[in-house]
């Protein structure tokens, strides 16, 4: 799997009309990376360049409908995570974590889907996808973006793991029904986050609820099923879902071949 494209419309050739001039001079200088093979870092990067750390059917492609919605022009680094590449030492000299999503923008490393979130729809404004620092909104903005990832997200997990949280006194999130119920009841008076406006935190909240009722983590209200649904219908979520798609079938051909091929014929 080639791990690099530019603002990839079609992830086999990474052209877009956008990214298609800039690709193509990737394919012509650096042919190898057209193999299958373990992550490697792109001598292509260069230190101004926006570059998105992916692996598909993960919380990376929220990003990435992000960037989409930007419409931003940066550069698509794929991580084979039925390769495990996400533990190769080469990633993990650019996360630590061995996480995605990871975002690298002039060589300054953004980790956490609600930093890159904030990061980007600031620093790319023209979009609309962020309140200003002096809106009244930008405070139910920060909140709804800060409670995923400090409340909802581990109240979840913990369910799903059973683990016990301990007296809701004495944790983050308080106990799971009431977080859940917190952000199910806040959607009742939709259609978005902050209202009639949608932002950059709906494309957090609309992809995440899509993974954990799918994953049967939540069971979703009407009106958090409605809300799901409103944004999956968006064209950029349809987009990456379908380049997540294929990549995640490349994968699983790159991984295991055979098993990708079906079974043999007699
Ligand atoms: N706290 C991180 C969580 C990121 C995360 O857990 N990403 C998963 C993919 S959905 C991952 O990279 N897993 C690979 C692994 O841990 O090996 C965030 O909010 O961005």
């Amino acid at each position: 799997m080639n791990p690099e494209t530019s603002h990839s419309t079609d992830p086999s050739t990474g052209a877009t009309a956008r990214g298609q001039q800039h690709q193509q001079q990737q394919h012509e200088q650096h042919p190898a990376q057209q193999q299958p093979g373990p992550f490697s870092p792109n001598p292509t990067i260069h230190e101004n360049d926006l570059v998105l750390y992916h692996a598909p059917n993960t919380r990376s492609a929220g990003a990435r409908i992000l960037l989409e919605e930007l419409g931003v022009p940066y550069r698509l680094h794929v991580l084979n995570m039925k390769a495990n590449e996400q533990r190769s030492p080469a990633f993990l000299a650019v996360n630590p974590m061995g996480k995605v999503p990871a975002l690298v923008h002039q060589g300054v490393l953004i980790t956490e889907q609600a930093a890159i979130y904030l990061y980007l729809a600031d620093m790319f404004p023209q979009a609309g996808l962020a309140p200003a620092v002096n809106d009244v909104m930008r405070g139910a903005y920060l909140r709804w973006m800060v409670f995923y990832g400090s409340c909802f997200e581990p109240a979840l997990i913990d369910r799903a793991m059973n683990r016990e949280p301990g007296p809701p006194s004495a944790t983050p999130y308080g106990d799971a029904e009431t977080t859940i119920a917190t952000i199910a009841s806040h959607l009742e008076k939709g259609p978005y986050i902050l209202g009639d406006r949608m932002t950059a935190v709906d494309i957090l909240w609309g992809t995440s609820l899509q993974w954990v009722t799918r994953f049967k983590l939540m069971t979703p209200t009407p009106a958090v099923q409605a809300y799901i649904d409103r944004m999956a219908e968006r064209p950029s979520f349809a987009k990456i879902r379908n380049e997540d798609a294929a990549l995640s079938a490349q994968h699983a051909a790159d991984t295991d071949p055979q098993q990708a091929a079906g079974p043999a014929s007699s």
